[in-house]
């Protein structure tokens, strides 16, 4: 299946980020090894004249998706009742400005037009880059590609199963039709990777191979 990049393209990259490469405090396996490939893709497609965008997690210190503010409670540790946050608890990770929340200095970020940084409530998570975990604070992506034109997203970036599986779905269910590019993601664990597939399948979310876009 061939996708040639238009005007009306964007191509969001999700949290490339120290903290979740190798060596990080919540890292995602191999999740350098997507890196050149990425940079391949970002410039090729904005060369074709499509946009790109960039997701950064952004955490105040104190944020409560972290296992370190909750007494008792471990990293991985499942957390329910707090509207916004779970459904499970993290490492401290991408507290903004330290170098966890850093791009990976193999990310080529002057491809991007926009760079976007979420997650930056205290109470409230962001997987997604459109709509916060309380499933109403918008963080204006949408608002951003419909005032730009820009109807069809390619994702790619960490984590499959967290940031990119919920951005995807969220683009979908606002209309924008949504390809995910698995080669160019990597998940934190197996079984939220299934479940994130299973998800995007259900919203018709199209599983793509960089060699797709021309
Ligand atoms: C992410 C967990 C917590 C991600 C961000 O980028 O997938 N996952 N914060
Ligand atoms: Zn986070």
């Amino acid at each position: 299946m061939g996708f040639s990049i238009k005007t009306t393209d964007a191509l969001i990259v999700v949290d490339i980020q120290n903290d979740f490469l190798p060596g990080g405090t919540l890292a995602v396996p191999e999740g350098d090894q997507i890196i050149p490939n990425v940079n391949h893709l970002m410039k090729k497609f904005s060369a074709l004249g499509g946009r790109v965008i960039l997701t950064q997690d952004w955490h105040p210190s104190n944020h409560l998706s972290f296992a370190s503010q909750h007494p008792g409670k471990n990293s991985f540790d499942p957390i329910e009742g707090i509207a916004g946050i779970g459904p499970v608890l993290w490492p401290d990770h991408c507290v903004r400005e330290t170098t966890g929340a850093a791009f990976s200095s193999q990310l080529d970020t002057g491809k991007a037009h926009l760079i976007l940084r979420k997650g930056l409530h205290r109470s409230v998570d962001s997987y997604s880059a459109f709509t916060e975990n309380d499933q109403k604070t918008e963080t204006g992506l949408a608002g951003y590609l419909e005032n730009a034109g820009l109807k069809r997203i390619f994702i790619c970036g960490l984590a499959l199963d967290y940031c990119v599986a919920w951005s995807a779905m969220d683009g979908a269910k606002k209309g924008f039709e949504t390809c995910v590019l698995p080669d160019l993601c990597r998940g934190i664990a197996p079984e939220s990777v299934q479940t994130a597939e299973q998800g995007m399948k259900e919203l018709g979310i199209l599983f793509i191979s960089p060699g797709d876009i021309t």
